[in-house]
């Protein structure tokens, strides 16, 4: 509340002056990350299931330079059909509220205005993480970087499946970010429940996920959790058939020679196409799960601070 170029949403302000759980909702997914008109739907019935939870949503994005929690039915339509409106990671936050530009926010973008707002819970579909040939390519998201410095939980059904999920889970070990299963003993593959990948802690309810943040912000008020919420099992895709998806989607990244932060973008809209669909209705199924168990981790972790 410090910043200048900080503005909320009327009911994001009135729930946190009284203390009620909020939580954040990031804008890239919306801008970028599913077609119109699914995008504008998805990000209406997001916003429903954190109230539905019994928390109050904040959609987060630089709009004009401002750095906007909470937003409202005119700036999401925005978002969601102004094909000028580019992505946000941290790095181009700067810039944008110097020129009073406007952006669609990352994770982890989205996890730095969530912190500067005081705002501790935040749901996702799946963070960025490692890509396939990062060991020669470099291209590891400011997702993992983000989760080691701000103290913001992400739910997530785990890291997109078009990424290097050992390597991801590598570098979360190496920056110390805590990987909690929700009532799962793998890391999610997005699309899929399973990964063959274990991840160390292993969670059976809201509550005990709101004490560990409880004691993890008492160690040190810095730093990311990310816990792992798998794809409810109706609407999961079986790895080895999304598999063969990635591999043609990847492939048509290299034949197109698309690098940088246009790479998750066109993988996940050539998903689309591939799978007739499939995918993107995964992936709303997922978010929306995510929405659910994030207001039930931040009404818990609310709860958890008056003892
Ligand atoms: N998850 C989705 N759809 C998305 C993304 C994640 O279901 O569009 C976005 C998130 O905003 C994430 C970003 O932070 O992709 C990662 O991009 P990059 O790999 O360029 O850091
Ligand atoms: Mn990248």
């Amino acid at each position: 509340m410090s910043s200048p170029s900080l503005t909320f949403g009327q009911d994001v302000a009135d729930a946190l002056s009284a203390g009620r759980p909020v939580v954040a909702l990031e804008s890239t997914i919306i801008a970028h990350g599913m077609p119109h008109p699914e995008n504008l739907e998805t990000a209406y019935r997001v916003e429903q299931a954190v109230r539905d939870g019994g928390s109050v949503p904040a959609t987060i994005a630089v709009l004009d330079g401002v750095l906007r929690v909470g937003l409202g039915p005119d700036e999401l339509v925005r978002l969601a059909t102004d094909a000028s409106i580019g992505k946000a990671s941290v790095r181009e936050l700067p810039v944008l509220v110097a020129r009073r530009a406007s952006g669609a926010t990352t994770v982890a973008a989205t996890m730095r205005i969530a912190s500067l707002a005081g705002v501790r819970v935040f749901a996702t579909g799946g963070i960025g993480g490692a890509h396939r040939g990062s060991a020669e390519s470099f291209d590891i998201s400011a997702d993992l970087t983000e989760l080691a410095r701000t103290p913001v939980a992400v739910v997530s059904a785990g890291a997109k499946a078009i990424l290097d999920l050992a390597k991801t889970l590598e570098i979360l070990e190496t920056l110390s970010v805590p990987v909690i299963g929700l009532r799962c003993d793998e890391f999610p593959a997005f699309y899929s429940r399973t990964s063959g990948l274990r991840i160390p802690e292993r969670a059976e309810s809201a509550a005990e996920i709101a004490a560990v943040l409880r004691a993890k912000w008492e160690i040190a008020d810095e730093g990311g959790v990310l816990i792992a919420n798998p794809i409810p099992a109706e609407f999961e895709i079986p790895a080895e058939h999304i598999a063969a998806a990635i591999d043609q989607a990847l492939a048509q990244a290299e034949a197109n020679a698309v690098v940088g932060a246009a790479v998750t973008p066109f993988l996940l809209s050539r998903l689309g196409a591939i799978t007739g669909g499939d995918s993107q209705t995964a992936n709303v199924a997922l978010v929306l799960s995510n929405a659910r168990v994030a207001a039930e981790i931040a009404s818990a972790y609310n709860e958890s601070r008056v003892r």
